[in-house]
């Protein structure tokens, strides 16, 4: 069974982060999500809208979503693959270059980020509503 790994703050979930969770499970058999807990978040300089809790119910509702762990620090990644004997490391390019660091230990992909949709473009636009 190939194991994939990810992480993210996944808050007010779009289809940015489903196409994203879709090419991830495209590339194996399980897909582990590591969330960004409320505090860690902070530590990313975000404030997500839902708490994490609230974020972690929509995750597991997702189809190609098999398991959902905390994601509380940076360090916590190459733990997680060995713990979860992980295949494949995958995230968005966004963040392309930053965990090359996990291929001693994994496969490392970044997949193309889905342009136009935000997060941060969401808000923007409720709170001009
Ligand atoms: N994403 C995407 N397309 C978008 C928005 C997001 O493909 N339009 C991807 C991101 O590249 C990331 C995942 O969806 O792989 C989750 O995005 P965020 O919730 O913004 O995650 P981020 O804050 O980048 O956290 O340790 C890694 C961090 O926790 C990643």
């Amino acid at each position: 069974m190939k194991r994939i790994l990810t992480y993210g703050t996944f808050d007010m979930l779009h289809y940015g982060h489903i196409n994203l969770l879709q090419k991830a499970k495209q590339l194996g058999d399980y897909l582990i999500v590591g969330l960004s807990t409320d505090e860690f978040n902070n530590n990313k300089g975000k404030k997500s809208f839902f708490s994490y809790e609230t974020r972690k119910v929509l995750l597991e509702s997702i189809r190609y979503v098999d398991l959902v762990i905390p994601e509380k620090n940076w360090e916590q990644k190459i733990i997680d693959v060995k713990e979860y004997k992980v295949d494949t490391f995958v995230i968005g390019d966004d963040w392309s270059g930053k965990f090359d660091f996990l291929s001693q230990y994994c496969e490392v992909k970044y997949l193309q980020r889905t342009p136009e949709v935000s997060t941060s473009q969401i808000k923007e636009l409720l709170k001009n509503k």
